[in-house]
């Protein structure tokens, strides 16, 4: 890990000094008037590529694989506990992308499952605010992090004609029945998307993190193969069962 927390600071180096000579070469360009409209629409172009430029991981792999026990490892460890909710179990959890953008002050970022319900993407939604639910973060205080983080995992118990509509629940599935508690009820995510703005120092240099909960959500959240998968320059997948 320190070997690709040293490169990843090497490229981070390395994009501010392009950036800093792309600023040069334009007061250069200004001072002898050469910086016109074009010109100006390259510049910004470039320096859009470079700011926005991030390195994406995603996490694939079957339920309780130890995805999320990998994550709290690499990003977690100074807490001296689990963040990132883990399970022996299926934790119902919806897919959940760490990032950091210093923009945005430290929080979750949480879009309700209902949102399924509307002909929108998760990619659609993620520009309006009004849509997530925001839950801050305080990265001194371990208390107040694993507070914050259980939301990620919160649940509802909807009737299967709910679960239905959502798209998260279809009886001709063979593990339908497993779906169901004592009551008839279906246990569903209440989240449909998590975006954690967290000043890693990694995450600082543009990595992102795609933790997935299970191979199931790549059936139920088309976003995730269409998408989010495709878009990730790193896919890791996680052992199958023996
Ligand atoms: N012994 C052992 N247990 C692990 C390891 N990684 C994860 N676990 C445990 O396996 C269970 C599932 O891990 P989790 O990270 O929640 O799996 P996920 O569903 O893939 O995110 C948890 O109880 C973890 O503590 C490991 O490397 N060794
Ligand atoms: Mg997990």
């Amino acid at each position: 890990m320190t070997t690709l927390a040293l490169q990843f600071e090497q490229y981070g180096a390395w994009r501010t000094g392009v950036l800093n000579s792309l600023a040069e070469f334009r007061s250069w360009l200004q001072q002898h008037d050469l910086y016109d409209a074009q010109a100006d629409e390259r510049v910004q172009r470039i320096q859009g590529v470079l700011k926005s430029d991030r390195l994406k991981v995603a996490f694939i792999a079957e339920f309780s694989r130890g995805k999320s026990e990998l994550i709290n490892a690499i990003f977690f460890a100074d807490y001296g506990r689990r963040i990132l909710p883990s399970s022996a179990g299926r934790t119902t959890m919806c897919p959940t992308e760490l990032r950091y953008d210093e923009a945005e002050a430290p929080c979750i970022r949480l879009l309700p499952i209902e949102t399924r319900l509307q002909e929108a993407s998760t990619a659609d939604f993620l520009d309006v605010d009004a849509h997530w639910h925001t839950v801050p973060l305080d990265p001194s205080s371990p208390d107040g992090m694993l507070d914050a983080f259980r939301h990620v995992v919160e649940t509802n118990h909807v009737t299967r004609e709910t679960a239905e509509s959502l798209g998260l629940y279809n009886e001709n599935d063979p593990d339908a029945a497993y779906a169901l508690d004592a009551d008839g009820m279906v246990e569903i995510s209440r989240w449909r998307h998590a975006v954690i703005n967290f000043p890693h120092p990694l995450l600082r240099q543009g990595l992102v993190i795609l933790d997935t909960p299970g191979l199931n959500a790549i059936g139920t959240e088309p976003e995730l193969t269409l998408r989010l998968i495709p878009d990730a320059h790193v896919v890791v997948f996680g052992p199958t069962p023996a």
